[in-house]
């Protein structure tokens, strides 16, 4: 007899990393199903061409309406689907964003992961659920390597509510014996990025400038983060389902680096020579070709609380999941700009 499909749950799946996770798991052979909110306009672009293959629309790849803040939404999915693995990657990711939305963020963010581990709980479901949890939930606890053993110290309501969901997440594994965990993933970029990331927001504003000669405008230059290529972490995040027992594992390059050096990065990528000027606490970068303004500081995009410097120590994931990443932040940089130029130049 023919053994049958796994199925996984994803919420976020038009994200930047549920659009990932499904394209790994269906290459996996899994029946995947994922959660799409309702909205005026579509914003499915992430997934398109899984939403229009007919081999595998609605034959491995389902999409479900709901909200991770409606209760009954989640329940009835679960208990419809019956899922095998549950991703819980859907929430209000913006950090700058949850310091004007907070109760939203608490809701979405924190409670969603409990709507869904009570569903998990009182269907009786032996399912596996994996939390996405973050590097934010360290705040500025440390400027060392930050691991599964660092103290926890959110400095917004983003960090506060991921922190509430990755506590919430053990304390419903100890308590009832469900198999859940947390991937503690630090800053993951790629091409499909969210365009108000700042990593987005710099490949996509350099490659504007090299192509129509525009300006655009960041915040705090001087933040360090790891960060690491989307695709190698929704691997991370399968291998952890894929253990016997759940534990709760940091992912990360072990490398950090400022916003300074991904914009400097970015311009080296597309061979753009500049120079900085810092006048009245404003950084403006100047093409030394024609003194054009490339880009400019403004305390608009600051926020009230910053995490300054984030890196991570993966020793523990690499020992438990055997996960070690191999995209570096150069090639990454050099994937996102190479992106948003064909499509800028598809747009000409
Ligand atoms: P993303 O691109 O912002 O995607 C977020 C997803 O959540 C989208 O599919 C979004 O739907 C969905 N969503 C938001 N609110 C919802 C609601 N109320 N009900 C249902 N769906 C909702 O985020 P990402 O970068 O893929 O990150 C995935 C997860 O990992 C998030 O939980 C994030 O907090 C966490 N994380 C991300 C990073 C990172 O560096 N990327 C690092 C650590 C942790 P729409 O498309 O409709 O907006
Ligand atoms: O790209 P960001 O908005 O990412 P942030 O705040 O680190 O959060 C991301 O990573 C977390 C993991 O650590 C995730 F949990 C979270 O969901 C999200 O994916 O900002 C990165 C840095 C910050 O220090 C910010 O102040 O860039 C700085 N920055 C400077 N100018 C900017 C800008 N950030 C944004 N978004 N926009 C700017 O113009």
């Amino acid at each position: 007899m023919a053994k049958s499909k796994k199925k996984a749950f994803i919420t976020g799946v038009t994200g930047q990393d549920g659009s990932y996770l499904a394209d790994l798991l269906i290459k996996k052979n899994y029946e995947v199903h994922g959660l799409l909110r309702r909205s005026s306009l579509v914003k499915t672009d992430r997934i398109d061409h899984l939403f229009n293959d007919k081999k595998i629309f609605n034959k491995s790849f389902y999409l479900h309406y709901g909200d991770m803040t409606d209760d009954l939404s989640l329940y009835n999915l679960i208990n419809k689907i019956k899922p095998n693995e549950i991703y819980n990657l859907a929430a209000q990711s913006h950090v700058k964003v949850s310091f004007e939305l907070p109760m939203y963020t608490a809701n979405a963010d924190a409670l969603g992961t409990l709507r869904i581990l009570e569903a998990v709980k009182s269907l009786r479901l032996k399912c596996k659920i994996y939390q996405a949890s973050t590097s934010e939930i360290f705040g500025n606890s440390s400027n060392k390597k930050l691991n599964e053993n660092s103290q926890f110290k959110p400095v917004s309501p983003y960090g506060i509510a991921k922190l509430y969901s990755f506590e919430i997440i053990k304390a419903y594994r100890n308590a009832y014996n469900i198999f859940a965990c947390n991937g503690i993933l630090f800053n993951h970029e790629s091409p499909r990025r969210g365009e108000t990331f700042v990593t987005k927001k710099i490949t996509k504003g350099i490659v504007d400038y090299y192509i129509n000669k525009k300006h655009f405008k960041l915040g705090n230059l001087d933040a360090f983060r790891d960060w690491g290529h989307a695709k190698e972490y929704v691997e991370a995040m399968w291998r952890m389902l894929q253990l016997k027992n759940p534990i709760d594992l940091v992912i990360s390059t072990g490398k950090s680096y400022s916003v300074k050096d991904f914009l400097k990065e970015t311009m080296k990528t597309l061979k753009i020579d500049y120079y900085e000027i810092t006048k009245n606490n404003i950084s403006s970068f100047y093409d030394k070709k024609n003194n054009k303004l490339i880009c400019q500081t403004d305390k608009k995009f600051e926020r009230p609380n910053e995490v300054n410097y984030l890196l991570g120590d993966s020793k523990l994931a690499r020992k438990k999941i055997n996960w070690n990443p191999k995209i570096n932040f150069q090639k990454l940089v050099k994937e996102m700009v190479e992106f948003d130029l064909i499509n800028a130049q598809k747009k000409k």
